[in-house]
């Protein structure tokens, strides 16, 4: 038992009516939904870089948190961090973890020491994620905090920063292959630019796409069965990001031929900073089968900056599940919490809670999602509003011609009077379920 988790039990499911904030009252890892139990719907992850690396710090103060790894500049910090972590997993019973390299070893200073820290500390994963029972959902390189990449990694103008990106990049994917990491993701980080007067757009998006080739190619020549991601993200760290929402994300993707080897891993905040509803980039992915896994958490709507809060909303959780649900579930994918504490929460009790929290939120989303796709209301109100398209006349028109339309619209005396979209009504309904 580490010091720093030593007061904290494991957490057990109390029930919804239990008083005990450090239980479950919602998730309860057997329960069965839809003939599968809620773990193997939700598929929980920690994300190493929020709840073991991320310090307290703001643009306006350094660190508030006080942790027995820290300072995190040390090799022997690492283990203990990893000691940590793995007491964590275990104590609140998830499935999965995430990481960065950066989040796991100190910085070493070159590629091959990095290398060298990567395969120690990965090493040191191996046996405790057999004992614990934690798998990986994903690995990833962090190509956006070391001032090398400050002007981006595979879209850098320095040809050896691409190279120093491959080169990480493919030393991230031989860990996460090596631990039997279930996907690999790319988050563009600071793929993007601050201003066109020094950027040569066009050149940047092709060498993203011939670097997400490459990543394409290695992932085949390991023989890794993992799904390749890419994680869309608005305005943030670039002014301009390569990777704002999921549509542009499957644009790229299609115009570099990736179509069916790369999927998205969305997040609800960024989904928010691109102005859209985290449900909005989900259907957008499940609509072209290129739904990959969720970052879960909850951007602040004033803020306008990345806030990475836990979920809380239940509504907003549940029309995310029902888009999972309905595309067929999560495939390799999962619920990462890309989340972190607020810099006032410093005790490991804090830690747990949000969690926790975090769990019990994502449970009733998707108790409430699974509800109204069994009660059919959604779809049942969806196949009366296009029910006009069921007719043979209205098929025939998609394959006809404007000219024949015209004279349609003519001979039959087409005038179309508007009927109602029963929004409030829908929302009404949705309300039963949340
Ligand atoms: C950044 C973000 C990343 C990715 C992984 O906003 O979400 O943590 O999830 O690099
Ligand atoms: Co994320």
């Amino acid at each position: 038992m580490t010091d720093f988790l030593k007061d904290i039990a494991p957490v057990k499911f109390g029930g919804p009516d239990s008083t005990d904030p450090m239980a479950f009252h919602h998730y309860d890892a057997d329960e069965t939904l839809m003939g599968k139990p809620l773990r193997d719907h939700l598929r929980f992850a920690v994300a190493y870089w929020h709840s073991f690396a991320w310090e307290g710090g703001d643009p306006f103060g350094g660190q508030t948190f006080q942790r027995p790894w820290y300072p995190q500049d040390t090799m022997e910090n690492a283990r203990k961090k990893a000691d940590t972590a793995f007491e964590m997993f275990r104590i609140l019973g998830v499935p999965y973890f995430c990481f960065h390299d950066a989040d796991i070893h100190p910085d070493g200073g070159s590629f091959p020491e990095n290398e060298s820290r990567l395969k120690e500390i990965t090493d040191y994963f191996g046996p405790k994620m057999e004992e614990v029972g934690t798998k990986l959902l994903w690995g990833t390189a962090n190509m956006f905090s070391h001032r090398r990449y400050m002007s981006g990694a595979s879209t850098n103008p320095d040809p050896d920063v691409f190279a120093f990106a491959a080169a990480t990049v493919k030393s991230c994917m031989d860990a996460t292959h090596k631990l039997g990491g279930e996907n690999y993701v790319l988050w563009g980080g600071r793929e993007g630019y601050e201003t066109l007067i020094n950027t040569d757009m066009g050149q940047e998006l092709d060498h993203m796409g011939r670097f997400l080739n490459m990543v394409v190619d290695y992932k085949h020549k390991i023989g890794f069965k993992g799904t390749i991601l890419v994680e869309p993200k608005p305005q943030e760290p670039s002014k301009h990001q390569y990777d704002y929402d999921a549509a542009t994300c499957i644009g790229f993707l299609r115009k570099y031929g990736l179509e069916n080897e790369v999927k998205l891993n969305l997040e609800q905040g960024h989904a928010i900073l691109a102005g859209h509803t985290f449900e909005h980039e989900i259907a957008v992915a499940t609509s072209e089968g290129m739904l990959g896994s969720i970052d879960m958490n909850r951007n602040d709507y004033q803020s306008g900056w990345d806030t990475d809060q836990f979920p809380n909303n239940v509504p907003e959780v549940a029309l995310a599940y029902y888009h999972v649900l309905k595309s067929g579930g999560l495939g390799t994918g999962g619920t990462n919490f890309d989340a972190k504490l607020r810099r006032q929460s410093l005790d490991a009790e804090d830690l747990i809670a949000a969690h926790v929290g975090g769990m019990d939120v994502c449970a009733r989303g998707l108790k409430a999602a699974a509800a109204m796709i069994e009660d059919g209301g959604l779809e049942k109100a969806l196949s009366e509003r296009y029910a006009g398209w069921d007719t043979p006349e209205a098929k025939a028109m998609l394959e006809s011609d404007f000219a024949s339309i015209a004279e349609r619209v003519v001979a039959e005396g087409i005038n179309p009077e508007p009927r109602s979209g029963r929004q409030e009504i829908l929302e009404n309904y949705i309300n039963r379920f949340v």
